[in-house]
């Protein structure tokens, strides 16, 4: 089990700015730590719209990307790194449906978000961005590797 702790799946995660200001940053986090995942580092910034810009360019095309940077870069964002089996896919379905009046109840957009354009949180949609962005975000020596017990009974 100690030798596969190493091999274990790693996901972005970002509480938005509205997050932030609205007071849910331990709502959130309990959400993750409560599953059993394993916060693997953690700061908070203010990103430059640019910088906004590098995380979303994928979405370069779409007519919301301009408000949507701003938006990003608006205030400070919590950005996170979660570890653990699955934790990409199953992080998504804790998160929601990216438009919180499509979200389930149960879920951290569907229990505290209305709108799209302000959907408190970000989460890696797959293995790749999970890579990029946990690239873009961090550098490498501030992810933190350790074991923790309750990991043997979770994973
Ligand atoms: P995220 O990347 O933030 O986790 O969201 P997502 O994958 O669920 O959704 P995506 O399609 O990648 O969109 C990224 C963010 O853009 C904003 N958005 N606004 N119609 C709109 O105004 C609109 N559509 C998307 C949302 O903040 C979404 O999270």
């Amino acid at each position: 089990q100690e030798a596969h702790a190493a091999e274990l799946e790693r996901t972005f995660i970002a509480i938005k700015p509205d997050g932030v200001q609205r007071g849910l940053i331990s709502e959130i986090i309990s959400r993750f730590e409560r599953k059993g995942f394993k916060l693997v580092a953690i700061k908070i910034v203010i990103p430059s719209k640019d910088f906004a810009e590098k995380h979303y360019h994928d979405l370069k095309t779409r007519p919301f990307f301009d408000g949507l940077c701003d938006f990003l870069s608006s205030g400070p964002v919590v950005a996170m790194v979660w570890e653990g089996e699955g934790v990409i896919k199953y992080g998504r379905k804790l998160i929601g449906a990216t438009d919180p009046q499509k979200s389930e109840p149960g879920t951290i957009r569907g229990d505290l978000a209305v709108v799209v354009g302000r959907n408190i949180i970000h989460g890696s949609d797959g293995p790749e961005t999970a890579k990029d962005e946990i690239s873009l975000w961090f550098k490498p020596e501030e992810l933190v590797a350790y074991t923790s017990n309750a990991e043997k009974w979770i994973y």
